[in-house]
């Protein structure tokens, strides 16, 4: 059912060999341009006809109004309420931890830099359906935005058939619980067309974030510029980096359980062990065959984005698991600590045996809004710094402007921008010595 992927012995540069999902976020783009022109000329009357067409709901406003958030919070099951709540407090602990503190550099007597960081002023937060509603991720998304002081905050996320064309009241409910009252009911790219250029019910924003489908992606990509974005995220993978001494059911569990978010998950076994390449495999059978969602963790599992990767060594694997740059990476070695030390490419790393990867789903206190489809090698996950941008407050005095003089003026003059050096030279009556 999941393939394998021999690379003992093979010196070739594994990247071209790895299990990787097709996720042609450019492809779509192309479906994506004429809904965001729809939105631009039409605004509200354009969201809610288009999401008629994608939704099968008719919606009167795009605006969730407050008493559905209230009411969601109220109905909401006590056991989610705690388990959120506990959740929420997590991330803040860890969130909070990643503020930044304004520093000064004093470059010279009299000269200085300091960079201040300065929270975005409104952003928009996507939070998907599909296959399965994700109130976890309008904490993940919410709780670096607020611990970075954003100011204005607003979530969308798809209307439900199911649920009286509403969205779903635990994501709802999670809103309330976090102080979130600016909610919208609009769902693909639509959202992010409507976040990105505003509509007579929702003030444009200056930054979305949080994952989606292909076409919230593609949109992203569409309007990144005009906004900013976070990385455009694709279906969920796993990688698991093990040896011999891992245990096969906990890691046939957490291939499935990334398995379970849809047929385009990835879920990667690299291993220099035969004996638990072939455990997990019959495992991943006994496992797959008792799990609710089995049809689709079959197809994730056997779809070519996954795969049992069998390496000569720890060494080899390493090579492997940097070069695929997981979402999340578990290490299931003897030496898990030593093993992470040198992974430079990965999402999120979950270490030993009582660190699986849906820990950090829901309530390790990490961000599980992270990048995928190997772009952990150049972008982060959701944090606070994700919401902060970097302003640096110069300040020379004359002093400090007269030891630098000359040479800003014949760097200027290399350039052949003279007017440049001028700016400096009006400061000392038009004459700087040296220069
Ligand atoms: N594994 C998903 C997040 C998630 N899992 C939400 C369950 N709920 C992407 O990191
Ligand atoms: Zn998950």
């Amino acid at each position: 059912m999941i393939s394998r992927i021999d690379l003992r012995g093979s010196l070739d540069d594994p990247r071209d060999l790895l299990p990787r999902a097709d996720f042609d976020v450019a492809a779509a783009l192309e479906k994506v341009r004429p809904i965001a022109e729809d939105v631009h000329h039409r605004g509200v009357a354009a969201l809610i006809e288009i999401t008629e067409r994608f939704d099968g709901v008719r919606l009167e406003s795009t605006r969730v109004p407050a008493e559905q958030l209230a009411q969601a919070l109220e109905g909401l099951d006590p056991k989610v309420r705690a388990a959120l709540e506990e959740s929420i407090r997590r991330a803040r602990l860890v969130h909070a931890d990643q503020r930044r503190e304004e520093h000064t550099t004093q470059v010279v007597p009299g000269g200085t830099v300091t960079q201040r960081w300065v929270p975005v002023d409104r952003v928009g937060l996507y939070v998907p359906g599909g296959l399965a509603v994700y109130p976890s991720s309008v904490v993940m998304n919410v709780v670096p935005a607020q611990e970075a002081g954003v100011r204005g905050i607003a979530v969308t996320s798809p209307p439900q058939k199911a649920f009286g064309g509403r969205v779903h009241p635990t994501i709802l409910a999670a809103c309330a619980l976090l102080g979130v009252t600016e909610v919208y009911a609009v769902g693909g790219a639509q959202a992010v067309a409507m976040f990105a250029l505003g509509t007579e019910e929702c003030e444009p924003v200056n930054m979305v974030t949080g994952p989606g489908n292909i076409y919230v992606a593609a949109a992203k990509r569409y309007f990144a510029g005009r906004i900013g974005i976070d990385s455009e995220a694709g279906p969920t993978e796993i990688a698991v980096l093990a040896d011999d001494s891992a245990d096969p059911v906990d890691v046939a569990a957490d291939l499935i359980s990334q398995a379970e978010h849809g047929p385009t998950s990835g879920s990667v076994l690299v291993t220099d062990s035969v004996a638990l390449a072939d455990a997990v495999e019959a495992e991943l059978k006994a496992q797959v065959a008792r799990t609710r969602h089995s049809e689709r963790v079959a197809e994730a599992l056997g779809g070519r984005q996954s795969g049992i990767i069998l390496v000569d060594d720890l060494e080899q694997g390493l090579a492997v698991v940097n070069a695929y740059a997981a979402e999340h990476l578990e290490i299931q070695t003897r030496d898990p600590h030593a093993v992470a030390a040198r992974v430079r490419n990965a999402g999120a790393i979950f270490l030993g045996r009582f660190t699986p990867v849906s820990l950090g789903d829901y309530a390790a206190g990490s961000n599980h809004v992270l990048p995928t489809g190997g772009c952990a090698c150049h972008s982060s996950g959701l944090s606070v710094q994700t919401f902060l941008r970097g302003v640096q407050v110069v300040e020379y005095d004359r002093e400090a402007l007269a030891g630098i003089a000359a040479h800003v003026v014949n760097l200027a003059n290399a350039e052949d921008l003279p007017g440049h050096g001028d700016a400096i030279k009006a400061r000392f009556e038009w004459s700087v010595p040296g220069a």
